[in-house]
């Protein structure tokens, strides 16, 4: 199924929530507030997240810098390719995420893109560095 159809399906979803939230909200006013914030959030479905991949080489993380946009969920698919590194894990302080990084093997490390500026993120020992740069 394409990403267009899929979208098509989700957007049916969120009407038919909607319209269901309305019909409720007639029948019982006093849970229209309720109403209201659970029809909102279902006309605002979390946005997908964006993969990015990323290499870890000698040179360090390639690409050092990831541009987002402040709420975007982002996952980086990580391959490690080389064993002359000491970034065999990857540390992201801001979030308290820590993931190992096997060698040749993609692994996905989901970021979110929280605050506007630079979410760091490096190997253990803070040699390797680079940084979810976020903006507006
Ligand atoms: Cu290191």
């Amino acid at each position: 199924m394409s990403s267009k159809q899929n979208l098509s399906l989700a957007l049916l979803g969120v009407l038919a929530l909607t319209g269901t939230a309305y019909a409720d909200s007639k029948t019982k006013p006093a849970d229209k507030a309720t109403d209201a914030k659970a029809a909102k959030a279902a006309a605002k479905p979390e946005a997908a997240a964006r993969h990015i991949k990323v290499g870890v080489t000698e040179a360090g993380f390639e690409p050092n810098e990831i541009q987002a946009k402040s709420g975007e969920n982002i996952v980086l698919d990580i391959t490690r390719v080389t064993d002359e590194t000491c970034a065999t894990a990857i540390v992201i302080p801001d979030q308290k995420i820590r993931v190992d990084l096997p060698l040749n093997k993609e692994v996905a490390v989901p970021v979110k893109a929280s605050k506007v500026g630079r979410i760091a993120f490096a190997c253990p020992m803070n040699m390797i560095t680079g940084a979810l740069v976020v903006t507006e």
